[in-house]
């Protein structure tokens, strides 16, 4: 066994706690960890976690043939509202190979092809709303109504009416604290005197539980009653679908969890990487304008036209403007894994069954030895088609690795560069030039009150 490296100032009792404070953990975590290496650990109270941060154990980690997806205590913490959801499934367990099974097809390229109609209907919506805004508008949150909108409506025929209304739905806030709080029972657990702490908000805590379970069992009820809706969108072989060569069908328990996992994996990610891309775009009035006569190229100049499906994959510079984003903030930051059976990690470190160790994504992502001098800045063409050959494998990751990789990679980046391209064509975007970029971290990563002046753009001129 070795020791690890750990930022200074460890505490007795506490740990590293006070290293990884919230409200920005993830953000605490990247900057302590500078300095100490490839590989370093911290301890809240007893429990102990592992950090990669460079590219070579990442890869190792990546090999899927030793190692494996494991759940750390947080996100152990979220299956008391996210269940075996496919998140949140640990790898053996069956319901996992089941629902990937079972729900791939909602994922395929002709999938995409029939949810096509509904984002362009869900993107006018959001047109509609800053249209009438007046004065710069706030990005993200307007991005994650639509983004919302989006799945619920491909995937569940259920619309939230997101747009009705400024602020955040209600069911997302429901949510989204329900999934707070198992990870808040998680971390307090180990403290002294944590479960006192917990005892403030279980009132709020059952409330919202509540009201995420009434959501779910309305969504369901409403497919079941109409008899001619569709089987074939996710909720629909949820339901209905049964495994090719067993005949399993997934239990009306998994249902819900699926339906929640689904529900807040497939929006608030997609509407931060938007976010972060429109925020790094907009700084640089030479990538801005690349990516404006693009789309005018693909486009033309009628104000009103937008892209059909197969025009998407040809913005290719608009794509890289995403992966770029999504290199300096993957808004999944992180994903864990085990050895399967007792290995050393990089010759080094040894690993039983049950360690485990958490890639750190934004670190490998600006790994120098990777991207050299240029690691930090933002520049789309280090996706040049060359640029990606020459790269080593598993150096950029933002959907995981492997058979537990994104399943909604293909939906989120069909709609991300779709909508993009959208508000490039119409609009001027005036960035304010005294922001400085502030990622608040809920359950993903997002930018924090970035705003833009928008204003009726004459394509092509
Ligand atoms: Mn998504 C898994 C990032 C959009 C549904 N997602 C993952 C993982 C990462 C990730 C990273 C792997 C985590 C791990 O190994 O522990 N996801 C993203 C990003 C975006 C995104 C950066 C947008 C940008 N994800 C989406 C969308 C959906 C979705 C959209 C659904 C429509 N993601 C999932 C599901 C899983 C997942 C479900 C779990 C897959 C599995 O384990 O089988």
């Amino acid at each position: 066994h070795l020791d690890l490296p750990h930022p200074p100032g460890r505490r007795p009792v506490i740990g590293d706690l006070l290293t990884v404070r919230p409200p920005r953990p993830l953000q605490n975590l990247l900057l302590a960890g500078e300095g100490l290496g490839p590989i370093f650990e911290i301890r809240l109270a007893r429990q102990k976690m592992v950090f990669v941060q460079d590219t070579a154990l990442a890869r190792e980690l990546c090999d899927e043939s030793r190692f494996e997806k494991k759940l750390p205590p947080g996100l152990v913490a979220l299956r008391e509202s996210a269940g075996d959801g496919l998140f949140t499934a640990y790898s053996d367990e069956p319901s996992w190979s089941l629902a990937h099974d079972l729900l791939r097809p909602a994922f395929t390229k002709e999938a995409m092809r029939r949810y096509h109609d509904v984002m362009n209907a869900v993107c006018d919506e959001l047109i509609t709303y800053w249209d009438a805004q007046d004065g710069p508008v706030d990005v993200s949150p307007a991005l994650t109504k639509m983004t919302l909108e989006t799945i619920g409506r491909t995937s569940f025929s259920t619309t939230f009416d997101s747009f009705a209304s400024a602020h955040e739905h209600p069911f997302v806030t429901a949510m989204v604290q329900s999934l707070r709080r198992g990870q808040r029972r998680g971390a307090l657990a180990a403290l002294p005197g944590g479960s006192l702490l917990l005892r403030r908000g279980a009132k709020a805590f059952e409330q919202h539980r509540a009201y995420v379970a009434t959501t779910l069992d309305g969504i369901v009820r409403s497919r079941i009653a109409d008899a001619d809706s569709s089987t074939s969108d996710l909720l629909g072989l949820m339901l209905h679908s049964a495994h090719e060569q067993s005949g399993e069908r997934l239990d009306p328990v998994n249902i819900r969890f699926q339906i929640n996992t689904f529900l807040v994996a497939g929006h608030e990610t997609t509407s931060g990487a938007l976010s972060f891309a429109l925020h790094f775009m907009t700084r640089d009035p030479a990538v801005l304008a690349r990516a404006q006569a693009e789309v005018d190229a693909v486009l033309g100049s009628d104000p009103t036209a937008v892209p059909a499906y197969e025009q998407v994959a040809k913005l290719r510079y608009v794509r890289r403007c995403l992966d770029e984003a999504l290199r300096l903030w993957p808004t999944a930051p992180a994903f864990t894994r085990g050895p399967r059976t007792s290995t050393v990690l990089g010759g080094r470190y040894p690993m039983r069954s049950d360690d485990w160790a958490t890639v750190l994504i934004p670190a490998v992502h600006r790994d120098p030895q990777v991207w050299g001098e240029a690691a930090e800045t933002y520049d789309p063409d280090h996706f040049l088609p060359a640029r990606v050959r020459a790269r080593p494998a598993h150096t950029y990751f933002p959907f995981g690795v492997g058979e537990r990789a994104c399943i909604g990679r293909q939906f989120a980046l069909h709609e991300a560069v779709f909508v993009l391209a959208r508000l490039l064509h119409r609009y001027d975007m005036t960035p304010d030039p005294d922001y400085e970029l502030e990622v608040s971290e809920r359950l993903t990563l997002m930018p924090v009150a970035f705003r833009l002046g928008l204003s009726r753009r004459t394509p092509g001129g």
